[in-house]
């Protein structure tokens, strides 16, 4: 499928089921970041739900600055949510929206999409997308990108990534994903929203690809190593120590 572009767009509009995620769908050919365009309508008060997409990013951006690789064939969104919580509470919502992009490959193109602690998302050990979550003034808005490397040939990504393009062996579905995709992100709000934090960190367990593992972790004063034990309430990862101890990271890398 190509780019969900006019009639493809129409078709996802039209079938999707959503109450209000993706209700309004602001589609860009280009933009430096779709989160920069969702955070200015943020801003100006554009409803919960709303949804930009972009065919091509030329300054995507992941965490901490770094760039994300965004060329056509992949699926680049940003959704603002409102969602009424507490700053401390948007990690979680990090980790949630890492389930729903994981649930949204699997039931549109059957494949399984594992989570590397806190939100890459890989298949066979390359990551395959990413969630960057940033949020307003006391988190009064929430602007959710997600990246998918859908339908991007391999050479145009950068070492360690791969795409469903080249994990299937053939191009998928891009407006099924994208509709799976909205639908999936409202259901996990949801949950965030209710509060129903054990389900959503049983989806995310089930799904980790870190938990269980020796993991070294990068953080802004160093590097620990130890067994990735457990993600707790926060969205903050476990780690047993070779001496037994315990320490909690709130953000890093894990490798
Ligand atoms: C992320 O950051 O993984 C979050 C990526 C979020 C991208 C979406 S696209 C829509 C929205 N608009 C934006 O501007 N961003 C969001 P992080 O964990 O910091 O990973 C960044 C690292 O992943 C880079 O330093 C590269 O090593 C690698 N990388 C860059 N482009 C990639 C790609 N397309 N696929 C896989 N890895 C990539």
């Amino acid at each position: 499928m190509t780019d969900p572009a006019a009639g493809e767009l129409q078709q996802v509009e039209r079938a999707l089921r959503t109450r209000y995620v993706g209700r309004r769908i602001h589609w860009f050919e280009r933009v430096d970041s779709t989160n920069d365009v969702a955070r200015t309508l943020a801003e100006g008060g554009a409803p919960e739900g709303t949804v930009v997409l972009a065919r091509e990013q030329t300054a995507g951006r992941g965490r901490l600055g770094r760039p994300w690789v965004s060329p056509p064939g992949g699926i680049w969104m940003s959704v603002v949510l409102r969602p009424i919580a507490a700053p401390h509470e948007v990690p979680r919502l990090s980790l949630a929206v890492g389930v729903a992009a994981s649930r949204a490959v699997e039931r549109a193109c059957g494949l399984s999409v594992g989570l590397r602690w806190p939100n890459d998302l890989v298949v066979a050990r390359r990551k395959v997308g990413g969630i960057l979550v940033e949020a307003g003034p006391d988190a009064l808005w929430v602007v959710v990108g997600v990246g998918i490397n859908a339908n991007v040939p391999a050479a145009e990504l950068p070492e360690g990534a791969t795409s469903l393009l080249e994990v299937k062996g053939s191009p998928v579905d891009r407006a099924a994903l994208l509709q799976a995709l909205l639908g999936e992100l409202e259901i996990v709000y949801e949950m965030f929203r209710g509060h129903d934090w054990a389900t959503l960190l049983e989806w995310w367990r089930s799904r980790s690809t870190t938990l269980g593992r020796r993991v070294r972790v990068h953080v802004p004063s160093g590097v620990y190593e130890g067994v990735a034990e457990d993600v707790d309430e926060d969205g903050a990862l476990v780690l047993r120590l070779p001496d037994g101890g315990c320490k909690r990271i709130v953000a890093g890398e894990v490798s």
